[in-house]
């Protein structure tokens, strides 16, 4: 769908959007929406970057430096819809003079609220027993059915302590009175610390040795890639679980599986993955493992709020003043 242009800018937008933010876009902006919200390809990235002023994509749209190494470059900014940009080659975007902006702050909530959700699921075994429910395997009630594991009380290993770890530390600690431990190698300040009794540990080891639950909060750069490997799962207890709504290649996935094979420890909890969509096939097959598909941010509310922290930013770097969040 191609909107009118006159003198605004043109931009290109990769996904279905909420209505109210596609409606906003049209409003703001030559806007070319995405009638079918298929995801792109490299050639129709490379086609929007050559004939639009703006990119809005999505994490998924693999933005390489392959991709950004197009001729002629007509785009100047690159308006991510997520927090995470890490499909995005940042250096390779500033090298062609981009800017680049996402949208932390506004799905915080929502992303905390869903690991806690899949903490919850995974030790009272949720996923599970809707199965049997569904599947009519359901006999009746009995006191030795289905027994799982109790949060509340419990330790909470933080593996990172930005926006959405302490967001999470706040429903576990005031919530679940559970005891939050951390490791960040930016800790926040000691007031937020305070405010969620959080103690923090030097290294992502300490964490792991103790936490009931661990629960991964860090952006996917090249030094947290298979963070989780087979080593440091090994450091989990057994009884321990596993849960993930930060990024998928934080966790060697195959390491994962082997781990949960060996029942070296209880169980995991994913909402992405290394290779989204394709989850490894073992997986699916657990289970002691609980698979959602990406719904971290999936709110209405939050998926309106992102799609104008979006046009926020875009508004900003055409009127001449600093986007809000840029992040190159
Ligand atoms: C989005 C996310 O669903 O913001 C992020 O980084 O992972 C999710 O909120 C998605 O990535 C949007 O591009």
């Amino acid at each position: 769908m191609t909107a009118g242009g006159g003198n605004r800018p043109t931009v290109v937008v990769t996904r279905r959007l909420p209505a109210p933010v596609e409606e906003r876009l049209a409003q703001e902006f030559a806007a070319r929406l995405s009638g079918d919200d298929h995801p792109f390809t490299n050639a129709e990235l490379q086609a929007g970057l050559r004939s639009a002023d703006a990119l809005l994509p999505t994490v998924s749209d693999r933005i390489s430096a392959e991709v950004l190494a197009v001729e002629p470059l007509r785009a100047r900014i690159l308006a991510n819809f997520g927090v995470g940009f890490n499909h995005i080659d940042v250096t390779a975007a500033k090298v062609r003079g981009l800017v680049v902006t996402n949208t932390p702050e506004v799905l915080t909530d929502d992303t905390a609220d869903d690991a806690i959700m899949l903490m919850l699921m995974v030790a009272r075994r949720g996923g599970e027993g809707e199965r049997h429910v569904r599947s009519g395997a359901w006999t009746g009630w009995r006191p030795t059915h289905m027994l799982g594991t109790r949060v509340s009380g419990k330790t909470l290993g933080l593996i990172g302590m930005g926006r959405i770890g302490r967001a999470v530390a706040r429903r576990a600690h005031h919530g679940f009175g559970m005891r939050v431990i951390f490791h960040d190698p930016f800790p926040p300040p000691a007031d937020v610390v305070a405010d969620v009794a959080a103690e923090a540990k030097a290294t992502v080891e300490d964490v792991l040795r103790e936490a009931d639950f661990v629960s991964l909060h860090s952006p996917a750069t090249p030094a947290t890639h298979h963070l989780m490997n087979a080593r440091r799962i090994a450091l989990m207890k057994p009884t321990a679980f596993l849960i993930n709504t930060a990024r998928g290649d934080i966790v060697d996935e195959a390491a994962l599986v082997t781990a949960l094979k060996g029942k070296q420890i209880a169980g995991a909890a994913l909402d992405v993955y290394e290779k989204e969509p394709q989850v490894t096939p073992d997986l699916l097959t657990m289970e002691q493992v609980v698979l959602l598909p990406h719904l971290g941010s999936a709110t209405h509310e939050t998926r309106v709020a992102m799609g104008m922290r979006a046009i926020d930013n875009l508004k900003a770097f055409f009127e001449g003043g600093a986007p809000r969040d840029r992040v190159a």
